[in-house]
This record gives structure tokens, sequence and C-alpha cells, in this order.
């Protein structure tokens, strides 16, 4: 997670369950550093079958799997983490929730933070979250109706948030607007539309992860 700057995520609204495997192979296999399971509108018995699929191809790979939402869920499949959103609730109750539904250790588990703000970024560090995102910086079909932030609070928030802990801006993010994204201080990106939709997934993971290690 440390190193991590390509975070990626399978999106049911995206990818067909029949093809969430080979999906999920072609990010890894394009460089992913990270894979979380989003699937909105899904009931618990989907979105679990999906897990345990994924799962160990990402457990093979060596890269975290975080589910999207559910964190009894994560916890129950042995995830390596779980996001939430600014409405799930305070880190503080995922934890205590966790602890007392699953005393024996599950180390390290994450828990990240999805921010729409710089203040929303540096409370989401200061309640101790292990990870958050940052955005969306750009209008998105992914999340429609969640406004835009812009690119201006990048570089405060890369240095007050994004060294203390991994902060991936996200949103609207393409090979088109990654430039500015990175210009702008941005040091790890979350990219979902962009790469699910990518005619050759694994080609296009690959080359954005080429750019973030050349910045
Ligand atoms: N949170 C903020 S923007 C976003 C989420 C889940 C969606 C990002 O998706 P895309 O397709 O890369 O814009
Ligand atoms: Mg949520």
């Amino acid at each position: 997670m440390s190193t991590a700057r390509l975070y990626t995520i399978l999106d049911l609204g995206y990818v067909r369950e029949a093809d969430a495997v080979s999906v999920t192979a072609s990010l890894l296999a394009g460089g992913a550093d990270i894979l979380q399971l989003r699937a909105k509108t899904y009931d618990l018995a989907t979105i679990e079958r999906v897990a345990r699929k994924l799962l160990p191809l990402c457990r093979a790979a060596g890269v975290p799997f975080i589910l999207n939402d559910h964190p009894a869920l994560a916890a129950e499949l042995g995830a390596d983490g779980v996001h939430l959103g600014q409405d799930d609730g305070s880190l503080a109750e995922a934890r205590a929730f966790f602890q007392s539904a699953f005393p024996a250790p599950h180390s390290p588990f994450l828990f990240g933070r999805s921010t729409h703000s710089l203040a929303q970024a540096r409370a989401a560090l200061a309640e101790g979250f292990d990870y958050i995102g940052f955005g969306p910086l750009f209008p998105t079909p992914t999340k429609a109706g969640r406004p835009a932030i812009g690119l201006q609070e990048i570089a405060t928030m890369q240095r007050d948030v994004g060294e203390k802990i991994p902060a991936f801006c996200i949103g609207g993010i393409t090979p088109e607007t990654l430039p500015q994204v990175l210009a702008a201080g941005a040091r790890r990106v979350v990219i979902v539309s962009a790469l699910l939709q990518a005619p050759d997934i694994q080609a296009a993971a690959s080359a954005v992860k080429t750019s973030l290690s050349a910045d």
C-alpha cells in the first residue's frame, strides 16, 4: 500500500459478472497496485460470489483486495480492507464493529475513506484512516451528481495528507487528463471507467503505470 500508485476498481456498473475475473486479471497484469470491488446496486450474495472469485487473483498477484462498503463481508471474506464513504460512519465505529465481530486479528486490515475536499482529507487523516480517495477531480458518470472539485487543492492535500498516508486522486482521470493531474501534484490515482472501457485493459493500465512511474 505504501508504494501503491495505481488503484483500480472492478466496478460492476461497467463490467458484467461473467467478465469480472478476466477484467481483474487484465488490470493486475497491467500493473494495478490495489484492486477494489465496487458493486453499488448489487445484493450481498452477488458481491460475495464475485469477491470470492477475485480475491485469489489478487492474492496471487500480491495486490491488496479492498471491498467497497460492507465491512462485515470484507472481514468475513478475508479481504485486505474496506472503503468507506463520507456517509458510511466514523472510523471508530467501523473499527469497533470489526473488532467485536472479528476478535481474531486480521492484520493489516485497511480502512479507506472517500474525501471530497481538503477539509475532509485532513479530517480523514486525523481520524486515522489508512488511505484516502480525493475527488472527483472532474465530473464523472461513475459518480454521477457528485460535483467536481478541480485540481487546485491537490498540491496542498498532497503536502498535508498525502505525505502521511497514501492519497489517491480520483474522478474523471483518463490517459488524456492524467498529465494535468500529475502536474497539479498528484502522486497516486484511481482510474475506473477509462480502464474498464479501454479496448485493451491490460495495455491501458500498463500505459498509466508507466506514466506514473516516470513522474
Ligand atoms: N469516487 C469519487 S469519483 C469516483 C468515485 C468512486 C468515480 C471515479 O470513476 P472514474 O470512472 O475513474 O471517473
Ligand atoms: Mg460507501
